[in-house]
């Protein structure tokens, strides 16, 4: 089998004003949607970051790609796969995730691997999940994703969104923010986004959603790195119990050295809630570091920026041998990453806690998915009986997520710039802030 076209689309998709140690995200999140075509015109698809740098990057590797065995290509792009550098020049710390360039060769190796394994899905009829060690379940669960937030729905103009959850700035608006999701998705475990109001406004809101949802609720908190050490180790003991339940203290501080610290002042007072990261450990050479400090009891695995799904599948048999726990993380998406994260969670053993997704965020308008949304059932994902991905484009709706694209000034993410435009003229990411 020939791969005879590759087609890259950049698209834009409309995305609330949720908030985050980052800044505010724009009205459109931006994504690229990539189609492989084979000789005898079958299409394998991917999703993945978007903007002007992630398209351009896949757009010269054209000629690596066109007249290549979809079987062979990513074997022969395996230097990409781990992109370059580590520490703290490669996390995700002072980048917004997707705009690293270090990790860029690895973020596109995936969408490329992503786009093979559907196409070679399709032409054998069996489900990706399925090609890549066979899955170990149909359901996948994911977690609700509250954030806090402005009013609005997302989009701009006469482009706006129906604003689903209204303003939520309080942990009361954040109760009722969950519940609303719980109600209409499923949801049995819950990661909330920090990093926005001050320590004890956040520490309140997990307290209360501990109190109306119950211990049967895991429950996490993420401030992407907002916390000093002093803050995150009194942050933990006052939410011990609350996040001991299944639940986890994701990246409340900046740097391996700092997460060691705050767990080692946690142990000694009996605290074992587990320190999660998606900001330190963003690849494999990451790991020796972080499991020579005890800095990281949970990694959060993307395979849109570790190198793809069996890279994923690595991350997890290597965090299983040293006995740490593996979730995943999420940014902005529509169906085609949903269904890759699922796909690589179904076939995925060791995958301890339910998966990250900003999906309840993006709106059936944006979807690209034929057929509309991906239904999360009972807070699950369902692998269906279809070959590859088990989904196809609809290309009227990826006609307007370009279009969209086209006329909007955004070409990449930039949550600090957004911040100062509609919050706050001088706000700054100050880390730490608190
Ligand atoms: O969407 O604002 C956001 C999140 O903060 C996102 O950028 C993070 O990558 O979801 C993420 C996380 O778990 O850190
Ligand atoms: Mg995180």
């Amino acid at each position: 089998m020939k791969i005879t076209d590759m087609r890259v689309h950049s698209i834009a998709i409309a995305d609330p004003p949720l908030r985050s140690s980052y800044g505010l995200h724009a009205p459109y999140a931006l994504r690229t949607i990539l189609e492989i075509e084979s000789e005898d015109g079958i299409i394998g698809i991917s999703e993945t970051y978007g903007g002007e740098i992630p398209a351009r990057t896949l757009e010269a590797d054209r000629q690596k790609i066109i007249g290549q065995n979809p079987y062979r290509l990513t074997g022969l792009l395996s230097s990409m796969v781990e992109g370059e550098g580590s520490g703290i020049e490669r996390s995700q710390t002072y980048l917004v995730p997707g705009e690293n360039p270090l990790d860029q060769t690895t973020r596109t190796y995936a969408a490329l691997e992503v786009a093979c394994l559907d196409l070679i899905g399709k032409s054998v009829s069996q489900p990706v999940c399925d090609l890549i060690g066979g899955r170990v379940r149909d359901r996948v669960a994911f977690s609700a994703y509250p954030f806090f937030k402005h009013a609005g729905g997302g989009g701009e103009g006469d482009d706006l969104r129906e604003d689903e959850y209204g303003e939520v700035m309080t942990p009361d608006t954040l109760v009722r923010e969950v519940k609303q999701m719980i109600a209409k998705y499923g949801f049995s475990s819950i990661k909330f986004k920090g990093g926005v109001l001050e320590p004890d406004i956040e520490i309140e809101a997990i307290r209360l959603l501990y109190q109306e949802l119950g211990a049967e609720i895991p429950l996490r908190i993420d401030p992407n790195s907002a916390w000093t050490v002093n803050t995150s180790v009194r942050v933990g003991k006052e939410l011990a119990k609350e996040l001991s339940c299944g639940g986890y203290l994701e990246d409340p501080t900046a740097g391996l050295e700092n997460m060691a610290e705050v767990r080692k002042r946690l142990m000694a007072e009996d605290i074992k809630t587990p320190l999660a990261t998606n900001v330190v450990v963003t690849s494999f050479a990451d790991i020796p570091r972080a499991l020579e400090l005890d800095a990281v009891q949970v990694i959060l695995c993307d395979h849109h920026y570790w190198g793809g799904m069996r890279q994923v599948r690595h991350l997890a048999n290597l965090c299983k041998v040293f006995g740490i726990g593996l979730s995943m993380h999420s940014n902005s998406h529509l169906g085609v990453s949903l269904m890759a994260m699922a796909h690589v969670a179904a076939a995925t053993p060791h995958l301890t806690y339910a998966c990250d997704t900003h999906y309840p965020w993006q709106s059936e308008k944006d979807e690209v998915v034929a057929g509309g949304r991906v239904p999360i059932v009972a807070g699950c994902v369902m692998i269906p009986d279809k070959p590859g991905l088990g989904v196809e484009l609809d290309y009227d709706q990826l006609a307007k997520g370009r279009e969209r694209y086209r006329k909007c000034p955004y070409r990449k993410r930039d949550d600090e710039a957004q911040m100062r435009k509609h919050i706050d003229p001088s706000w700054e990411r100050i880390l730490p802030r608190w």
